[in-house]
């Protein structure tokens, strides 16, 4: 190896080095929404995970679901001086404030996977999937499944106000708005719960005549389809064939209910937000690189046709 290819991999392995030692001094607050969902689950594990590999010191606190907690715990994290925060805000609207008093005190914010209704300089980037495109997904999958046939639709909404929900919907709209056989007849929120989404789901049968009317049920994440499975079920009639199931997430749930033959589709949703958030900001501390404002994570289809029960056994394990 030539002198000057010596002194290369010297460098980077000096940069590596003092990037994780960068990361090993730091310690982060992260203000989760709760663990309403497997998914959410398994991004709580993901993050403590990515967190203790890099050698930060990770302060956690679950918000169980209400904002007013979130914001508490920000303002706990800024009175500590913690190096940075990570934020997944369970609505859009009301940020404003603790987000401007975390600039003042020169602390960087990183949203995770939701978005908000703030000016974009008071958070360093948001680590998201293009959630528009994955209610497309969706809603472009449901199109190629009934061609021509009438479909009427049934939505299971994810948490009202929250960037998903309204993407989510707006996406799978979208996609159908140009085929007049398909129409969503009822929609309502089941708050990404399975429990509130069978117990939705259980009203819209009452609804549509038991269920006979329905086609399709789009749920904007895999747990609230799951939950609606058991009440297509409890009604005597066949999730996936009576009644077709998408949503989004990619647990392994999904992939279980997709091998029985009570799933049709899921948008996979990665967990791990965090992994590139902590890099961008091990960047930002080390040399002031400023990272895009929103780093979008992948949003791939899969159906029964994708090797499900492979899917399943992939996932298990990851703190679903
Ligand atoms: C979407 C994320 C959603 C998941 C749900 O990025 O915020 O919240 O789809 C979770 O499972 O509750």
């Amino acid at each position: 190896m030539t002198y000057f290819k010596k002194l290369a991999l010297a460098a980077s392995i000096a940069t590596a080095l003092s990037s994780s030692a960068m990361a090993a001094d730091m310690t982060i607050g992260f203000s989760q929404i709760g663990s309403e969902s497997g998914w959410r689950a398994a991004e709580t594990s993901v993050t403590k995970q990515q967190a203790e590999k890099r050698g930060i010191t990770l302060k956690f606190a679950d918000a169980q679901q209400k904002q007013e907690n979130q914001i508490k715990a920000i303002r706990g994290f800024i009175a500590q001086g913690v190096d940075a925060i990570l934020v997944a805000p369970v609505v859009a609207t009301g940020w404003d404030d603790v987000l401007t008093e975390a600039k003042e005190a020169k602390i960087p914010v990183i949203l995770l996977d939701r978005g908000v209704d703030a000016s974009q300089d008071l958070y360093l980037t948001s680590v998201a999937s293009d959630q528009v495109k994955e209610g497309k997904v969706a809603g472009d999958w449901l199109v190629g499944a009934v061609k021509d046939k009438d479909c009427k639709v049934v939505e299971l909404q994810g948490t009202v106000g929250s960037t998903p929900a309204i993407n989510r919907k707006k996406g799978f709209e979208e996609a159908i708005a140009g085929h007049n056989n398909i129409s969503i007849v009822r929609s309502q929120t089941g708050d990404f719960t399975r429990s509130k989404g069978k117990e939705v789901m259980e009203g819209f049968l009452k609804a549509e005549n038991g269920g006979k009317g329905i086609c399709a049920v789009y749920a904007h994440n895999d747990d609230m389809a799951v939950g609606a499975i058991q009440a297509i079920k409890d009604a005597g009639l066949k999730p996936g064939t009576d009644i077709l199931v998408v949503s989004i997430d990619g647990v392994p749930d999904i992939f279980a209910a997709m091998v029985a033959g009570e799933a049709n589709a899921t948008v996979e949703l990665t967990p791990n937000m965090a992994g590139p958030a902590l890099d961008a900001l091990a960047a930002y501390k080390k040399d002031g690189t400023v990272p895009p404002k929103f780093i979008i994570t992948e949003s791939k289809l899969y159906t029964p046709a994708d090797n499900p029960q492979g899917e399943y056994d992939a996932r298990k394990g990851l703190g679903y």
